[in-house]
């Protein structure tokens, strides 16, 4: 079944014209509005041939588009030899229906190309069960319209092309395929739910046994430069490139943070303007980890003249998975191919508090790194102890990884207070019994010294 849908559906080597609406408040995107979406086209692997932008006051309900624009269109792509059709924008499946009577070759929405370019580059098994699932409930209710354009292909097969374009009835061995098709669609849809259940059980047992360590997640617009920033903290090699949507699957590094301690840094799959909705709530799973993260590194491409809206995106999908809340640090990438400071300040007008780094050059990682202590520190315990002063190895132990703020002797013992990761006192204690604890983070004792 997935097999003949993306058959169906994908652009590869397809040559494509795009098309683009603008409704007011029409708003400059840049000298080339449609620059993203060639770029998606590219990743998918077409070849655009053509694009053509249309303002409008609304959308047409019926073709999205006006229909002399439609035919209009369908000209340009007839000119070009285009075989598809791409828009830059949701497409019901009705004004599919509509738009291919019209151009008479495939039409491929936004969210079909995102999904369609997720499909080729999903690795693992389950972020191949994560899209087809995104898939078929995204195209599930546009099967009738896949249906009419299979049957157009077979028809001009036939070499009676024009005749099967007008001849698809409402009734007949069409109609029934559909219900058909939709039947399978929803077992498949079921079975799907049921496996990815099944991984995500499995998962909630990992990340809580990890819950020990402070969690940090790089978040951010899809080639902002997440994964490059993760191998230059890390010395990780997780693969970076010059594309959307090269990260699909969470990767998590330790990150030596300071000599006393490390903490968990994890690689996401990158957001983009309009993400399907579908496809954010089948890697809801996958983004677990950024959804129980201690902190945030928004990462965004300072020498984009996008960036203002593109941080504005993934906050967008960040308030939908229920993040807003998680602090986060603003991080200004590629500050090595910004143009000017332009970007900084209008993030700094913002109040979000950037810090400028590429991940390229190096280029301020130290300063990130400082500032990540700090929320790293706030989120240690201070906690009072007391051990035997011949317990040498726990103690050294202790100054390892603690950091001691207080410390005074009487006859048999070493009394101490430490500010420590929860993790590492959590294996402190169970490594050595002879630490005793004497207050604990809840104790208001605690909080004397702080
Ligand atoms: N000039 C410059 N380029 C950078 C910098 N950081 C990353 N890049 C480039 O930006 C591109 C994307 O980098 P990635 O690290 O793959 O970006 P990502 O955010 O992980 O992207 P996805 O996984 O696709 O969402 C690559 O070609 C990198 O070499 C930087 O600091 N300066
Ligand atoms: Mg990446």
């Amino acid at each position: 079944l997935q097999n003949t849908q993306r058959t169906d559906f994908s652009v590869q080597r397809e040559k494509a014209v795009l098309v683009g609406v603008h409704l007011p408040p029409y708003s400059d995107r840049g000298d080339e509005p449609l620059a993203e979406l060639a770029s998606l086209a590219k990743t998918a692997g077409a070849k655009v041939v053509g694009s053509v932008v249309q303002r409008r006051q609304k959308i047409d309900p019926a073709f999205y588009i006006g229909k002399g624009k439609a035919q209009e269109v369908r000209n340009l792509a007839d000119g070009l030899d285009a075989d598809v059709l791409i828009f830059d924008n949701d497409l019901s499946p009705a004004q599919i229906r509509e738009l291919e009577t019209i151009a008479e070759r495939k039409i491929l929405d936004r969210s079909e190309l995102i999904l369609d370019i997720f499909a080729s580059r999903a690795k693992t098994h389950e972020a191949r069960l994560q899209v087809e699932l995104a898939q078929l409930e995204y195209t599930a209710p546009r099967l009738r319209g896949m249906w009419t354009h299979l049957e157009r292909i077979a028809g001009a097969g036939g070499g009676t092309a024009a005749g099967s374009v007008g001849g698809i009835g409402t009734r007949g061995p069409g109609e029934r395929q559909i219900e058909i098709d939709r039947r399978l669609v929803n077992d498949r849809i079921a079975h799907l739910k049921k496996q990815l259940r099944q991984i995500d059980k499995r998962r909630v047992r990992e990340v809580k046994s990890r819950q020990d360590f402070f969690s940090i997640s790089l978040v951010g617009y899809t080639n902002a430069g997440k994964s490059t920033l993760m191998n230059a903290l890390t010395g990780t090699d997780v693969l970076t490139e010059d594309k959307l949507f090269a990260t699909l699957d969470t990767k998590t590094s330790k990150w030596n943070i300071d000599k006393r301690d490390h903490v968990l840094l994890s690689d996401t799959v990158g957001f983009i303007q309009d993400l399907p909705h579908h496809l954010v709530a089948s890697f809801r799973a996958t983004l677990e980890e950024t959804i129980h993260a201690n902190l945030l590194l928004h990462v965004v491409d300072g020498s984009s003249p996008e960036a203002d809206a593109q941080f504005a995106a993934v906050n967008g999908v960040l308030n939908e998975l229920g993040c807003a809340d998680i602090p986060t640090i603003v991080v200004m990438n590629k500050a090595d191919a910004a143009q000017d400071d332009v970007m900084m300040r209008v993030f700094q007008y913002r109040q979000t508090d950037p810090i400028a780094i590429s991940a390229k050059t190096g280029q301020g990682l130290e300063d990130l790194v400082t500032r990540v202590q700090g929320h790293v520190r706030q989120n240690r315990t201070r906690v009072h102890l007391r051990l035997h002063v011949a317990a040498g190895k726990a103690l050294a132990e202790i100054d390892q990884h603690a950091e001691v703020l207080e410390r005074h002797y009487d006859d048999t013992d070493v009394h101490m207070t430490i500010s420590i990761s929860q993790a590492q006192l959590s294996r402190l204690l169970q490594t050595y019994p002879s630490i005793k604890l004497v207050t604990t983070p809840d104790d208001p004792a605690c909080s004397l010294s702080a």
